[in-house]
């Protein structure tokens, strides 16, 4: 039961049960998880405000994107930060020396976020009409895919360390995201990563998927990324 919404629905597997009583508590958690991003999504059209739900692997480079990220939009846009991992405040810490108001959910032993998460998250977040919040995903290519935060945007990163296939390795993270970021792109002399061939196992998975390459390290690819972003309000 969440203590602090009194929404007065369960928000993780402590329901218990077996068989078919554990599957209908499972489908009533999701279905409330729904309800939740929606609730969150009209909340922040209201506002003016968008959110961004970025996913990728641990490692791949997504806390120096947004750093990156939210410098190439200083004195543009407001931008909010939530980041989500399962132990430390190491990222939170990063992006506040970048000057965002930033919060970090500590998920324990849970490899994703919810819409639920993030709308706690906010509580501590200085929101205002027009704000980007950026939310950093706990780094998993896997789960984190299934739940809707109340995005507008969802970025799935893939950094040119993690090998070309990735895309195919984890359809349904590329399938959900309508803009594919390759992260890293200055080490691409260093690897074996194949752009071209990456760009159209992405492009077969989900036609018209924005594909940007970039890297934190040289600013490639940053001012086309902070458009897209940017193109949500227009
Ligand atoms: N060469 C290079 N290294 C990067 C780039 N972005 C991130 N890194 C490094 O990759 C490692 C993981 O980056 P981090 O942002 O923590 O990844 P996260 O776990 O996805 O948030 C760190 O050592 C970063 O300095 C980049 O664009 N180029
Ligand atoms: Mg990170
Ligand atoms: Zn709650
Ligand atoms: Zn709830
Ligand atoms: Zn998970």
């Amino acid at each position: 039961m969440c203590e602090h919404c009194g929404c007065g629905h369960p928000h993780g597997p402590e329901g218990g049960g077996a068989g078919h009583e554990t599957i209908a508590i499972e489908q009533d958690v999701l279905a409330h998880d729904r309800a939740h991003a929606q609730a969150l999504r009209a909340r922040m059209s209201e506002l003016g405000a968008r959110l961004v739900n970025v996913i990728g692997g641990p490692g791949c480079g997504k806390t120096e994107l947004l750093a990156a990220l939210i410098r190439k939009l200083e004195g543009r846009r407001r931008c909010l930060v939530v980041e989500g991992d399962l132990a430390t405040d190491n990222d939170a810490a990063r992006i506040r020396a970048v000057g965002a108001p930033v919060h970090q959910i500590h998920t324990g032993t849970v490899c994703h976020l919810t819409a639920h998460d993030v709308e706690h998250a906010l509580e501590h977040l200085p929101m205002e009409p027009g704000a980007l919040v950026l939310v950093e995903n706990v780094g998993n290519l896997v789960c984190p895919a299934m739940f809707d935060l109340g995005e507008s945007l969802r970025i799935v990163c893939l950094s040119v360390t993690e090998g070309t296939d990735k895309p195919q390795k984890y359809p349904v993270a590329f399938r959900e995201a309508s803009v594919a970021v390759i992260t890293k792109s200055d080490l691409l002399p260093h690897v074996d990563f194949d752009l071209h061939a990456c760009r159209a196992m992405v492009a077969d998975i989900r036609p018209g998927t924005r594909f940007v390459v970039t890297s934190a390290r040289d600013g490639s690819g940053l001012t086309e990324l902070a458009d897209v972003i940017s193109s949500l309000w227009s």
